[in-house]
């Protein structure tokens, strides 16, 4: 956690920390996370996402994904509760029993992926928007101040009209302009993550390191944020503390080595850390 750093000055104390488990809580005190994602061929990025969300201390964790796929995906996690969802419809019912949702792992860019993200938006619901969820907002562009949005640079280059490069060549400037033309909170992934909030410096996560970069592991990054905001955290503070514990479980599951880092050997991980 204390890989954590804002850029240009020590305000790490102005986060606030996951509250204490207190003796008499029940599974309802922390919260609810649908993940929504997993076409087909991509069910596993949802599986690890919604097992990041369980795995950093969410009291609950549903799936909304495509029902070919529905009974197999919590294979090995049967704690997962999974549904098949095959129209905006379907959905409803999981919105109003969710306290976050996460949604964009896995998910594609059919009018399957798109009917459910704008169910999603319209639930007024905490949300973290990743991957295809971002590519669908760069198809049409809105804003919303209770949003986390977390893009890698290729991503960030299509929710601003960039290329990749410039991306790169100034991060700190495109997670300012993420937040700004898309408001709530904005994310950029890869070394040296970068979380912009709408007022105050950009924080930094200095966790992490190159073995990270392997399929997968954005999927649980998304689990986590979700995770930790269905305890109670603010979406910026779930956002800068999510990066961290997310990078800090890649250092430690690396101790093996760099090469060969699989995104599920953070599972673990993350619950080590938390604790
Ligand atoms: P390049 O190749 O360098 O020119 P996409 P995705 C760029 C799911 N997954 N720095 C890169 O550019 C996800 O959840 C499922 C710079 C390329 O153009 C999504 O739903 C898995 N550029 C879906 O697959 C495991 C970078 O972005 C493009 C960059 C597609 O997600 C894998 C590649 O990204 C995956 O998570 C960086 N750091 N990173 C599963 N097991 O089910 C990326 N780019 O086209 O957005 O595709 O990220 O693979
Ligand atoms: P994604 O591209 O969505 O799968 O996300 C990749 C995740 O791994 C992000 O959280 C990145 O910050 C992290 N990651 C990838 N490559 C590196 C790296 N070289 N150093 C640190 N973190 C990385
Ligand atoms: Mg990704």
């Amino acid at each position: 956690i204390n890989a954590v750093i804002p850029a240009g000055a020590a305000l790490l104390g102005e986060l606030p920390s996951l509250p204490a488990r207190r003796r008499c809580v029940h599974k309802g005190s922390h919260g609810h996370v649908l993940l929504i994602g997993g076409d087909r061929g991509y069910s596993g990025a949802a599986r690890m996402a919604a097992e990041a969300a369980a795995r950093v201390g969410a009291g609950l964790v549903s799936v909304a994904t495509r029902a070919a796929h529905a009974a197999v995906l919590n294979l090995g996690r049967p704690e997962l509760m999974v549904h098949g969802v095959e129209s905006a419809e379907q959905l409803m019912p999981l919105l109003a029993k969710a306290s976050v949702v996460a949604i964009g792992p896995g998910l594609g860019q059919t009018v399957w992926a798109k009917a459910l993200f704008d169910a999603a938006v319209a639930s007024g619901l905490p949300l973290v928007a990743d991957a295809d969820a971002l590519n669908l907002l760069a198809a049409g562009r809105r804003r919303c101040d209770h949003w986390v949005l977390t893009p890698h640079p290729g991503e960030a280059a299509r929710l601003l009209g960039k290329t990749g490069v410039e991306i790169q060549a100034d991060r700190y400037g495109a997670v300012a302009a993420l937040q700004s033309v898309y408001g709530g909170v904005a994310l950029l992934k890869g070394a040296g993550t970068l979380i912009q909030g709408e007022q105050g410096p950009a924080y930094v996560s200095r966790a992490g390191n190159p073995g990270m970069a392997s399929g997968g592991m954005g999927d649980v990054l998304t689990g986590v944020i979700a995770g930790l905001m269905a305890q109670g955290l603010a979406p910026l503070a779930a956002a800068a503390y999510g990066a961290a514990l997310h990078g800090s479980a890649g250092d430690l599951a690396a101790e093996m080595g760099e090469r060969g880092l699989l995104a599920a050997d953070l599972l673990p991980r993350l619950r080590e850390l938390l604790n």
